[in-house]
């Protein structure tokens, strides 16, 4: 409750900020983006992880100026890079799914998009998928809209959910990200080798484009670059960082 009343001033207090985790292309490691992650530091609490005040702002409400907040700051960061001339190609914002279900995220998109001038086709939204499936008409709809505008749509935590495998085909959905908890038996556990080669075939059969999460050895990427895969992010490749050290990093990758 506490943290609560605090939460609700941390966009005026200007306690919230983004730090971005690089999205590298196989087999050559090249960068095309960034996963936008928001961090809070409060001044009564000090750091608090998303995982803790992301479902807080889900419960009070709070996720709708926020989610709008992170997504207008986002673009608004991307448009930079793209002024500066950075090659940003898929810059990632996560979407809760009560956002993606109660609220007009369309219009949202949209308005922040418009404002920005950050291109809808470097765009991509995260969701996971049982914000598909509890309501699939309006889903369908959402998804054929910010299709239309050029946005892509990314599953985030593949295989973590409970939905069936019937709302790949039916939604039009560029990327799954497979769940991090997957690559820890990579590429020792047979199994879970097994499920992630069968998770990157599934998805190159529907023709997505298939992202390994939470890569922190160099024996995981060279099975990914072994297996197919067309994108990681991960440890290995850097932690999350905020703009300016993100910058530097790419910046020397170039
Ligand atoms: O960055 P970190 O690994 O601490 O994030 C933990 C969790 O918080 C992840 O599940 C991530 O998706 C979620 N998260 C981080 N930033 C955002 C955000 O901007 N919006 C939403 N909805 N979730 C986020
Ligand atoms: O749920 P989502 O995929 O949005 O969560 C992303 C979270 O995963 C971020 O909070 C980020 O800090 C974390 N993360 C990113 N790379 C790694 C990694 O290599 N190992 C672990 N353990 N966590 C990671
Ligand atoms: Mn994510
Ligand atoms: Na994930």
């Amino acid at each position: 409750f506490e943290l609560e009343r605090s939460l609700r001033r941390a966009i005026a207090q200007e306690e919230l900020s983004l730090v971005f985790q690089p999205l590298v292309e196989l087999p050559a490691q090249r960068v095309v983006g960034a996963e936008v992650l928001l961090r809070w530091h409060s001044a009564e609490h000090g750091d608090v992880s998303p995982v803790r005040f992301i479902p807080l702002a889900e419960d009070s409400g709070l996720i709708v100026p926020i989610g709008a907040w992170v997504l207008h700051q986002a673009c608004r960061q991307g448009r930079l890079w793209l002024d500066q001339g950075l090659p940003l190609e898929t810059l990632a914002v996560n979407l809760s799914p009560v956002q993606f279900m109660h609220h007009d995220v369309v219009a949202l998109v949209r308005e922040a998009l418009a404002h920005s001038g950050f291109p809808a086709h470097a765009l991509e939204l995260e969701i996971t998928e049982g914000a598909l499936v509890q309501q699939v008409a309006r889903a369908t709809d959402t998804l054929k809209a910010l299709c239309d505008m050029g946005v892509r749509v990314s599953v985030d935590d593949f295989g973590t959910g409970y939905s069936s495998l019937a709302y790949l085909r039916r939604f039009a959905l560029h990327k799954l990200k497979i769940d991090r908890s997957f690559m820890q038996g990579v590429p020792v556990e047979r199994a879970e080798s097994g499920l992630v080669q069968g998770i990157l075939d599934l998805g190159h059969k529907l023709g997505m484009c298939v992202l390994a999460e939470g890569v922190e050895q160099q024996a995981q990427l060279d099975w990914l670059v072994a297996a197919g895969c067309d994108q990681i992010q991960g440890y290995l490749i850097s932690r999350p960082l905020p703009a300016q050290d993100y910058v530097e990093w790419w910046t020397a990758r170039l």
